[in-house]
């Protein structure tokens, strides 16, 4: 099978297998892993912050994040296709009492501007509006087919945020592929940013876990909240040695992933009922709309699997993900596999 549904289906590699075998540990609830100590000093170190805390998934280093930024009746801003808002099963509602604005990006690329946050906004309105608490960016964007923030975007939303006394929280899930895109350190794309969530089990392969950076006092007050919600691990040094090697060892993979991600496009783009713009695929996300063919997405998905190539439907639209367990051959089969299916 051909897995293109996600870049979170990858297997181990060897040298992560191994650093997993090999990995010394401890009761990480007591501080005592020194793998994930590791970890979180060398991810602390790479995004440039005081502190960073290992967490299970991207969704609670996100919804830890929002918990700490907010209170309840506050409101957070994020693009309208935003995970918080899409994919994390109302949490931030759940668990922080926050209800969600949320914004289209004017562009349509799904990253928001200042000018498109700024008329959201509630700050110093009267007592019965809903306080903006937090606003929050996402970079690479998911739902809008991988699109990335420029380091200058970022820093103007982070500067006239924090002038309205607004803290951002950057869900950088898939950060480093943003980085690989943009040429841009992930510290300087993230330099402004309150509170940064990246996952080690996206683009970078490692099996679990993400990791949330941030000043020495917010990730305090993350363990804390880490716990509460139940994700305070204990020998988990098993999975923090696969998160540092894959700190060391995917980011330079990432250029491939993305070249495999602009072929498939510049294929699709091709076939009849398919749209896409390929030169808007500057990721590992590929997202084409099929509402002009004959057959519904969800119809063109099952044909796919019949032979043997995974991928996501999303209304009208196919999702596929690039990732180092898929190669160029891959991608040329499963260009062939849809021309095949639409040519019928
Ligand atoms: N995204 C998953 C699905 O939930 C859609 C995927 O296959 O892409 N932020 C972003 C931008 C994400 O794409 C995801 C996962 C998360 C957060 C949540 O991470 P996990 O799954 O570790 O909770």
């Amino acid at each position: 099978m051909i897995d293109l549904r996600s870049d979170t289906v990858t297997r181990p590699t060897p040298a992560m297998r191994k650093a997993m075998a090999d990995a010394e540990v401890g009761d990480d609830v007591y501080s005592e892993d020194p793998t994930v100590n590791s970890l979180q000093e060398r991810a602390a170190e790479i995004f440039g912050r005081e502190a960073a805390l290992f967490v299970p998934t991207g969704s609670m280093g996100n919804q830890v994040a929002v918990k700490l930024h907010t209170k309840p009746g506050d409101e957070i801003v994020i693009e309208e296709r935003g995970h918080i808002f899409n994919y994390e099963m109302g949490t931030p509602a759940v668990v922080s009492g926050v209800i969600v604005r949320p914004v289209k990006s004017s562009d349509g690329s799904g990253m928001l501007t200042w000018t498109d946050i700024e008329p959201a906004l509630h700050v110093d309105q009267p007592y019965y509006s809903c306080p903006t608490g937090l606003i929050c960016l996402e970079n690479s964007h998911n739902l809008a087919g991988g699109s990335v923030m420029t380091a200058a975007e970022c820093r103007m939303i982070c500067e006239n945020a924090h002038s309205r006394g607004i803290p951002v929280h950057m869900d950088g899930a898939r950060i480093f592929n943003a980085s690989a895109a943009l040429g841009t350190s992930v510290r300087d794309l993230t330099g402004e940013c309150d509170s940064v969530q990246f996952c080690l089990s996206k683009g970078l392969g490692a099996p679990v876990g993400s990791v949330l950076v941030g000043s020495r006092e917010f990730i305090a007050e993350a363990r804390v909240w880490r716990k509460r919600l139940g994700g305070g691990m204990r020998q988990v040094g098993v999975l923090a040695a696969a998160g540092l090697v894959a700190l060391e060892e995917s980011p330079p993979k990432l250029a491939d992933d993305h070249a495999n991600a602009k072929t498939l496009a510049e294929g699709l783009a091709e076939l009849p009922g398919l749209s896409i713009d390929p030169e808007k695929v500057v990721t590992n996300i590929v997202i084409v709309d099929a509402s002009a063919a004959d057959l519904s997405s969800q119809e063109i998905v099952e044909a796919l699997k019949e032979k043997g190539v995974l991928a996501i439907g999303f209304g009208s639209a196919i999702r596929m993900v690039t990732h180092f367990d898929v190669s160029s051959d891959d991608i040329a089969k499963s260009i062939a596999a849809f021309r095949e299916i639409l040519a019928k």
